[in-house]
């Protein structure tokens, strides 16, 4: 009866593919849950959680942060990668080690050996928060997969295809999932769902999602 939240770490995590090169290994990323909220604590301390704004001029309701050489921004001029947090002007906080040994072990384990990020963007949601159906195309090269981390409350993510018109599959992402990103997947559309309200014992009412990329 210790495991009452049902989030200590799996003997081996659990393997799944989501079809065209998508791996999902739940429970990845528990055997470093400490280390990684360390990480993000001191990451958010040098580069807070802000709300930008889109090329059309709307406030995104996810709040975000980068670490590592590069992080995603967007403004009214575009989206894009760049070496320095506009809030700071200076560069984005590191990437701490465990962020990036588990970003490159679990990128090793779906098949995708080399993987090394450049970049981490931070995606922070509350209760209501959402992410549009998209795809992720401000990357030099798409050869490289993503692999994203999901942290707190869970969320109901979306994964179409090619088009925007392709049908979705609705997967819920949980507490210490990784998943990697990459052949045909890496250019699906996606998207998350509104965050349902919700009390995480380590994170509150938010989700944490790292995703990491090589931008360059
Ligand atoms: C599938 N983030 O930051 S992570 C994003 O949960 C983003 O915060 C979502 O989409 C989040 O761009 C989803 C899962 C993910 C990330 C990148 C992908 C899935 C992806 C790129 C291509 C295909
Ligand atoms: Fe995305």
């Amino acid at each position: 009866m210790d495991d009452l939240f049902g989030d200590d770490p799996p003997a081996e995590p659990r393997r799944e593919e989501l079809g065209e090169g998508a791996v999902l290994l739940r429970g990845r990323a528990l055997t470093d849950e400490a280390a990684l909220l360390d990480g993000l604590e001191a990451v958010i301390a040098e580069a807070p959680f802000r709300h930008m704004v889109t090329p059309g001029g709307f406030e995104m309701s996810v709040a975000m942060s980068n670490c590592g050489p590069f992080g995603w921004v967007t403004d009214r001029r575009g989206y894009r990668y760049q070496a320095e947090d506009p809030l700071s002007g200076k560069p984005w906080p590191e990437m701490p080690d465990v962020f990036r040994d588990l970003a490159e072990g679990a990128a090793v384990e779906a098949g995708y050996p080399g993987f090394t990020p450049d970049a981490c963007l931070i995606n922070c949601y509350q209760p209501g928060a959402r992410m549009s159906l998209h795809q992720d195309k401000d990357e030099h090269d798409f050869v490289h997969p993503i692999v994203s981390v999901s942290l707190g409350l869970a969320a109901m993510f979306q994964f179409g295809g090619m088009k925007r018109s392709d049908p979705v599959r609705r997967i819920p992402l949980l507490h210490g999932d990784v998943v990697v990103w990459g052949g045909p997947s890496r250019l699906f559309y996606h998207g998350v769902l509104a965050l349902k309200d919700g009390n995480h014992p380590k994170l509150g009412a938010r989700r944490i999602n790292l995703t990491f990329r090589r931008a360059q």
